[in-house]
C-alpha cells in the first residue's frame, strides 16, 4: 500500500479522500490555494502545501505546481478527486514520467474516453448498445445530411471533444442542418481546439442512468449497479438516487455482463462511470464514460456497502478486486443524495460569503459529506457545491421520508443555498411517484412561475 498520497483537489471531495487514506493508514498531503488556507482539507491532512493564488487556473489546475508539491512532499501517488485534473490525460502522463502513481485509469484509456466518438465506436465494437448515428466523425456538411437521412430526424450533433452537454445541437429538419453543423463545429473548435462532430438519433425526454464500475490492474472488472441522475438543471445534477426505479434486475445483469466484457477488453482500470440514456420504451443506450470518481458516488456506497475511494486506492496499489470485494455485490435498500449548493434559489447565481450558522443533520441512515463549518467562508472562485446530504432507507419511501426529515434539520445561514429547492422537489407528487426525466426541472420551474403569477394576480 502507498505510504503517502497527495490530494490534488479541494472541498468535500478532498476531505472524502483524506478519510479513505486515514482508514488505510496512508499519510496525506493537501494542496491549497491562497483562498483555501482555512479549509478543512488543509486542517485534516498530515501536511499541506500552498500552490498558488485563488483562481483554479493558477493553483489546482497548475500542473507544475501540483507536481512540485508532490515531489517536495515525496508522495507515492496523487488522487485527483473529480473535476480539475481528474480527466486530464496529460497530467496522468506527467505523473507517470515523475514516478508518481496517478489514482485513475492509464492516460491512454482516459484519452480514448475523452474522445466521445472513439469511445462510442469502442462500445459499439464490444456490443454495448449505442444510439443509431454516424460511424466516426462527420467529414462534411454533405456527410452530415446523408447520416441524418439514414438515422431519421430529429438528430443531435455532438462535439467529439465535448461531453457533459457542451457543444451539442438538436436538428429537427434538414434545412437547418448545414447552419447548425457549421456553428457547432466552429464552437467546438474554439472551445476545445477540435471541431470534430458526430451525430446520434435525438431522444426527446431521456432519463439519465449511469453504471458504477471498478476495475483492477489484473483485468478484473466489477459493476456496482446504477444511479438515476435525471434531476438536473443546465447539466448540473441536483439529486441522484440508487437504484433506478426503471432498471429491473434482469436489465442490470444484462448491462453488467456486457460492460464487464467491454471494459476488460479496453483495459479499463480503477473507478469509472458509464452513462446511458433511457428512452420512453425503457431501452438504454451508451452515451459517454467518465474516468473518475463522481460527485454522486455515495449513493452507490450506501446501497452496496462498498467504500469506493478506498477501493480506488487499493486498486492503484496493485491489489486484486477479489481481495478488495470479498462478498457478492447486492443492492440493499434505496439511497438518495441532494447536492447542497451555495446559490440563490431562483436565479441559480452563486452565493459566496461567510457562513454564520451551519447545523448538519445526523441520525440513522444519514450521511453528510462537506468541508464547510460555521464561520467558514465560501470563496467565489470555485463551484458552488458546499455539502452533499445522502440518506439510505429500506426502500425508496423510507429514503424520501428520511431525506425530508434531514433537509428540515439542515440549517445554513449567512449565504443562500438550494435546501429550500430540495425540500420542494421531495414534496412533489411527480418526483415521489418516480415520474421524471431530464426535462423535469424545466417543467418544475414553469409550474413554480405559474403558481407565483396566479398568487400575484389574486393578491391585487
Ligand atoms: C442526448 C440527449 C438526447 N439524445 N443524446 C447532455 C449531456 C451529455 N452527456 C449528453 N446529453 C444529452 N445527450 C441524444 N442522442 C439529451 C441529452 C441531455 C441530457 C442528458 C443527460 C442529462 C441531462 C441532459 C439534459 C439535456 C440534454
Amino acid at each position: 500500500m502507498f505510504r503517502k498520497v497527495l490530494i490534488a483537489n479541494r472541498g468535500e471531495i478532498a476531505l472524502r479522500v483524506i478519510c479513505a487514506c486515514k482508514e488505510l493508514g496512508i499519510r496525506t498531503v493537501a494542496v491549497y490555494s491562497e483562498a483555501d488556507r482555512h479549509s478543512l482539507h488543509v486542517r485534516f491532512a498530515d501536511e499541506a502545501i500552498c500552490i498558488g493564488p485563488p483562481r483554479s487556473a493558477d493553483s489546482y489546475l497548475n500542473v507544475p505546481a501540483v507536481i512540485s508539491a508532490a515531489e517536495i512532499a515525496d508522495v507515492d501517488a496523487i488522487h485527483p478527486g473529480y473535476g480539475l485534473l481528474s480527466e486530464n490525460a496529460n497530467f496522468a502522463e506527467v505523473c507517470r514520467a515523475s514516478n508518481i502513481k496517478f489514482i485513475g485509469p492509464p492516460p491512454e484509456v482516459t484519452r480514448l474516453m475523452g474522445e466521445k466518438e472513439k469511445a462510442r465506436q469502442a462500445m459499439k465494437k464490444a456490443k454495448v448498445p449505442i444510439l443509431p448515428g454516424s460511424d466516426g466523425v462527420i467529414a462534411s456538411e454533405a456527410d452530415a445530411l446523408d447520416w441524418a437521412r439514414t438515422v431519421g430526424y430529429p438528430v443531435i450533433l455532438k462535439a467529439s471533444a465535448g461531453g457533459g452537454g457542451r457543444g451539442m445541437r438538436v436538428v429537427r429538419h434538414a434545412e437547418e442542418l448545414p447552419g447548425l453543423f457549421q456553428a457547432a463545429s466552429s464552437e467546438a473548435q474554439n472551445a476545445f481546439g477540435n471541431g470534430d462532430m458526430y451525430m446520434e438519433k435525438f431522444i426527446e425526454r431521456p432519463r439519465h442512468i449511469e453504471f458504477q464500475v471498478l476495475a483492477d490492474e489484473h483485468g478484473n472488472v466489477m459493476v456496482l449497479g446504477e444511479r438515476e441522475c435525471s434531476i438536473q438543471r443546465r447539466h448540473q445534477k441536483l439529486l441522484e438516487e440508487a437504484p433506478s426505479l426503471m432498471v429491473t434486475s434482469r436489465m442490470r445483469e444484462e448491462i453488467s455482463k456486457t460492460l464487464k466484457r467491454c471494459l476488460s477488453t479496453i483495459g479499463y482500470q480503477n473507478a469509472g462511470t458509464v452513462e446511458f440514456l433511457m428512452d420512453e420504451d425503457g431501452k438504454m443506450y451508451f452515451i459517454e464514460m467518465n474516468t473518475r470518481i463522481q460527485v454522486e458516488h455515495p449513493v452507490t456506497e450506501f446501497v452496496t456497502g462498498i467504500d469506493l475511494v478506498k477501493a480506488q486506492l487499493r486498486i492503484a496499489a496493485g491489489e486484486r478486486l477479489q481481495d478488495i470485494i470479498t462478498e457478492p455485490v447486492v443492492i440493499r435498500g434505496h439511497s438518495i443524495e441532494c447536492r447542497i449548493n451555495a446559490e440563490h434559489a431562483e436565479k441559480f447565481t452563486p452565493s459566496a460569503g461567510k457562513i454564520t450558522v451551519f447545523n448538519v443533520p445526523g441520525g440513522t441512515g444519514v450521511r453528510v459529506d462537506t468541508a464547510q463549518y460555521a464561520e467558514g467562508v465560501v470563496p467565489p472562485y470555485y463551484d458552488s457545491l458546499i455539502a452533499k446530504l445522502i440518506v439510505h432507507g429500506r426502500d425508496r419511501e423510507e429514503a424520501m421520508q428520511r431525506m425530508q426529515r434531514a433537509l428540515s434539520m439542515f440549517v445554513v445561514e449567512g449565504i443562500h443555498t438550494s435546501i429550500p429547492l430540495h425540500r420542494k422537489i421531495l414534496a412533489d407528487p411527480d418526483f415521489r411517484a418516480g415520474k421524471f426525466d431530464t426535462k423535469y426541472m424545466e417543467r418544475f420551474f414553469e409550474r413554480e412561475k405559474e403558481r407565483k403569477d396566479a398568487e400575484a394576480q389574486s393578491g391585487k
